[in-house]
């Protein structure tokens, strides 16, 4: 039998939390025969410890084969020690009246203790996804703040608007959401991302002669963007299961590997595409067990260019929001 790997996740009695750890532990992200430890963070507060322990409670009524062990701590150097995984899910949300800036200050301060609390106490080889928002620009923070891991390591999770770009795709082409390959998500996790179907295809065919063009820009690339906003408006909450779905998908094509299927990850730029090295973008990706490759010499035309550039410009402003604090 394999030895057991430890799994941390922040924010682990929030909705997105969830729907992520009874997945985690039923073999879903790392594989049927990997036991796991996990090592969740809740903030302090009385109501959040709580909550934890109901969760921990119902995770011990499953009975789950796989578990080796769990606990429960709102001290990030308890919860990432020797970790193997971290989840970043817990995150400031934005509150009534509260500046964008403000929310970008917040977070930050929190992704700075928990990117030097990695950095102390973690496996050499963590592997790290950022899901709070901002995504991005925290797995910058977080990345940044932990000089002793690997960039490489860190990365964010675009993997939803990934998905919701295929199914969306899928449903206009009136074809099977399996059979789109080579979809591409670029920038930041937020509405100026630009979901690009240039290289998609669907049974072999090219996905933009099935769609037309005005649909893609006028109706596809703007529902994409706006998903996010259209589920709370249904839910009244924001997307809890798909999210907690696509942090799954990520870490387990990442930890596996994808058979040359491109998915779209948020990480550290080497400079290439016009993407300032440094950064953490979104890009497609192809993944062997444990690392990720970025997909290499796709084209850019002056549409994408443009599109590209818009939420660079976004991800810009976040970090030059954010950099005081990290020197
Ligand atoms: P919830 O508010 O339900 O849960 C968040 C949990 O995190 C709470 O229990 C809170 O106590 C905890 N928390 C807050 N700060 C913490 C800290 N410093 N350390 C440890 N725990 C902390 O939010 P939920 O719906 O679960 O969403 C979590 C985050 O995911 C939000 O930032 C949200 O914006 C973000 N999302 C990101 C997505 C993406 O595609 N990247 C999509 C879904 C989601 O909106």
């Amino acid at each position: 039998a394999k030895a057991p790997v430890r799994v941390a996740v922040t924010g682990a009695a929030g909705q997105i939390g969830y729907a992520l750890l009874f997945r985690i532990v039923s073999g879903e992200m790392l594989g049927r025969d990997q036991p796991v430890i996990l090592q969740l963070l809740e903030l302090p507060l009385e109501r959040a410890q709580r909550a934890l322990k109901g969760v921990m409670m119902e995770l011990e009524d499953c009975a789950f084969p796989l578990l080796a062990g769990v606990i429960g701590t709102s001290d990030p150097k308890v919860a990432f020690r020797d970790a193997d995984y971290a989840l970043l899910v817990g995150a400031r949300p934005r509150g009534r009246g509260m500046e964008r800036s403000d929310l970008l200050q917040e977070n930050a301060k929190i992704f700075i203790e928990q990117g030097r609390a990695l950095d102390e106490v973690a496996s050499r080889d963590i592997r790290v996804i950022v899901v709070g928002n901002p995504a991005n620009t925290n797995a910058l923070i977080a990345m940044k703040s932990a000089s002793g891991l690997p960039r490489e390591n860190f990365t964010s999770m675009m993997r939803l608007d990934h998905n919701r770009a295929l199914s969306m795709l899928a449903g206009r082409a009136g074809k099977p959401v399996a059979a789109v390959e080579r979809m591409v998500v670029w920038g930041n996790h937020s509405p100026t991302m630009y979901p690009d179907i240039r290289y998609a295809t669907i049974e072999g065919e090219r996905a933009s002669d099935l769609v037309d063009a005005a649909w893609y820009k006028e109706t596809y690339i703007p529902s994409v963007a706006k998903r996010g906003a259209a589920i709370i408006e249904a839910r009244g909450t924001s997307s809890a299961a798909s999210a907690a779905n696509a942090a799954i998908a990520h870490m387990r094509d990442w930890a596996l590997g994808t058979s040359g299927r491109w998915v779209t990850m948020g990480v550290v730029s080497d400079g290439s595409y016009g993407i300032p090295e440094g950064l953490v973008y979104g890009v497609p990706c192809t993944c062997e067990a444990g690392s990720w490759q970025r997909v290499e010499g796709l084209e850019i035309d002056a549409f994408s260019r443009q599109m590209m550039d818009r939420t660079l410009e976004e991800l810009l402003e976040e970090r030059d929001g954010i950099s005081p604090l990290l020197s």
